[in-house]
């Protein structure tokens, strides 16, 4: 088999690249010292989080020089996300380190005024020429293609220093930026998207990196998608044990995972399913993420054999989107006494194949201590050292909220709204109560506490579930939604309540909200996800197309 070289010089979570590079037909070579990379033909320089910490990893490691070498003598050379971002001169979330300068530009963050930033989901890169017409595929690109990007920081699209310059410069819009998908010259190619977790355009794009395939004409029917971030839809598999020990998808109606028996100890745990084949089915549906919800973290399980790490390694071999697994994501204590701190726990996931970690009740008790010492940063938290290691995108805060009804704001210094719903005794106002151990456990601190308090930690996105609704096929709480839409500027996904595609528009139509899970209607196989997505897109909205 042909072989590339891959230089994993920063911590973060290549399986699902080495997994994409086997698909495609080849074999990864690894690149350990500089003296490594003179012998390689194809390198490919992955990278997440942070662009001077990277940088910093490159330059500590000996590799800037020999990967200039390479380039510059012609050899095969790919920069995948922060592997794109390290080619330009600098970029502005680390101004004093300066990158390759491979390419003549400094990256900028997102204006994050009227959007959320990370900018997450599926987005364009298209090379169509300005007359507006595709006319060829440059490395396997293709304009009726949506990616997978998850990055704060862009390179913005600017025709005089980089296509005077020779690069084909493959754009994408965010808002109203328009900023480098990808970027090609001669024998070097660059992605801001992640095409490992891209889909088959993704491994298109490889695989024509791979074998050389630099451009070839595209079918005249190839018509450009609509610009933009496309509606993200995502599949939940709560996982756990069930009485007779097998590891189950379930679900819960108000977290309660027990089929109803009339009894108070209830019957057995709902079992929907095996957890890797559902995920493969719910990518060939189209969904556009995948999250795995560890709802009993197997307490009494050494941290080397969480059934999870095992899941997850054979899920990302066949499925080529964005997996999150949550549950257990704590500093914890193994079970021969070894301390093992949460970083530590997150980074096993990594490289099991996960993207994202969530986390859920450590994040409420980290907010707790941040609003009890004045909000100071402690910077030991899960939240802030596995956002410092990996970037923020990689770090989501799973919210288990339950409603509390108050008949006036003054009855309590929590954030309240005005519902439209009233509580059982007509009380025309709400806050809604964070909850830890799967809801197990009320908390005097609110949703707005804790969304404001995890996003100044570092945290990149929200998993906003609701006790209330989970599992009703009710439709989302809208005004939960747009309550914690108001307090952070970082993605959140809508989550709990789904039970027809009607309740995915509403939820998109009258919130913000940058993303929509759905749980039960799909385990009980009421609606699939690729149902969903026609649906969307029959009202208008833009939904990415899955692609075999
Ligand atoms: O506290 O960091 O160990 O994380 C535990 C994780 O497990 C949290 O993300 C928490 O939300 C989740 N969890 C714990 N117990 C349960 C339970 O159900 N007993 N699942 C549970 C919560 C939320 C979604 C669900 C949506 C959509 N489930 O996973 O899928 O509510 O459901 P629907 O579409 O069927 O309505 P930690």
């Amino acid at each position: 088999m042909s072989k590339v070289h891959l230089l994993d010089y920063v911590a973060g979570n290549i399986r699902s690249l080495v997994n994409a590079i086997e698909k495609v037909g080849y074999t990864v070579e690894w690149i350990r010292k500089p003296e490594d990379i003179a012998a390689a033909d194809k390198i490919i320089l992955p990278g997440v989080g942070h662009f001077g910490h990277c940088m910093s990893q490159l330059r500590n490691g000996g590799f800037v020089e020999p990967l200039l070498q390479h380039i510059n003598a012609g050899k095969p050379f790919m920069g995948i996300c922060v592997g794109l971002q390290v080619l330009f001169d600098g970029s502005t979330e680390d101004p004093t380190v300066p990158g390759l300068g491979v390419i003549h530009r400094t990256l900028t963050k997102f204006d994050d005024s009227d959007k959320s930033v990370p900018h997450i989901g599926w987005n364009s890169a298209s090379t169509v020429s300005k007359e507006g017409e595709a006319t060829e595929s440059v490395y396997g690109l293709n304009p009726a293609s949506k990616y997978y990007y998850v990055h704060s920081y862009c390179a913005k699209y600017a025709p005089r220093e980089l296509d005077e310059a020779g690069w084909t410069v493959a754009t994408v819009r965010y808002g109203n930026e328009e900023f480098v998908g990808a970027i090609a010259r001669g024998n070097v190619l660059a992605t801001q998207f992640h095409p490992e977790k891209s889909g088959a355009a993704g491994l298109r794009v490889i695989r024509a990196f791979l074998n050389d395939e630099k451009s070839k004409p595209l079918p005249s029917s190839t018509a450009s998608t609509k610009d933009g971030l496309t509606r993200r839809i995502i599949a939940c598999l709560d996982v756990r044990t069930n009485d007779q020990g097998d590891l189950v998808v379930t679900k819960g109606d108000g977290y309660d995972v027990r089929e109803k028996d009339g009894t108070d100890a209830g019957g057995q745990v709902r079992n929907l399913g095996k957890p890797v084949d559902m995920a493969r089915t719910y990518y060939e549906q189209g969904a556009d993420e995948v999250t795995f919800l560890n709802i009993t973290s197997f307490r009494d399980c050494p941290i080397k054999d969480l059934p999870m790490l095992e899941i997850l390694k054979r899920a990302s071999e066949t499925v080529f989107v964005p997996l999150t697994v949550g549950g257990g994501i704590r500093d914890t204590v193994d079970t021969d006494g070894t301390k093992v701190p949460a970083l530590e726990v997150a980074t096993m996931y990594f490289k099991s194949g996960a993207d994202k970690v969530s986390i859920g009740s450590d994040a409420v008790t980290a907010a707790e201590e941040y609003f009890a010492s004045g909000k100071q940063l402690s910077g030991k938290t899960a939240i802030e050292t596995i956002s410092k290691a990996y970037g923020n995108q990689a770090v989501v805060v799973s919210v288990d909220p339950r409603r509390v009804y108050v008949a006036d704001p003054s009855d309590t210094p929590r954030n309240t709204i005005r519902t439209r719903f009233p509580g059982p005794n007509g009380e025309q106002y709400c806050w809604y109560q964070c909850t830890i151990k799967g809801g197990r456990e009320g908390r005097d601190f609110d949703v707005y506490q804790l969304v404001t308090a995890v996003e100044a930690m570092g945290c990149g996105e929200i998993l906003l579930n609701c006790i209330d609704k989970d599992g009703s096929n009710s439709g989302y709480d809208l005004e939960l939604i747009n309550h914690v839409k108001e307090a952070v500027t970082i993605p959140v996904i809508a989550s709990s309540g789904a039970g027809l595609p009607t309740h995915f528009a509403e939820v998109f139509e009258r919130t913000r909200t940058d993303a929509a899970l759905g749980a039960g209607m799909f385990h009980r196989g009421e609606y699939t996800v690729k149902q969903v997505k026609d649906f969307l897109q029959t009202e208008g909205l833009l939904v990415r197309q899955f692609e075999k």
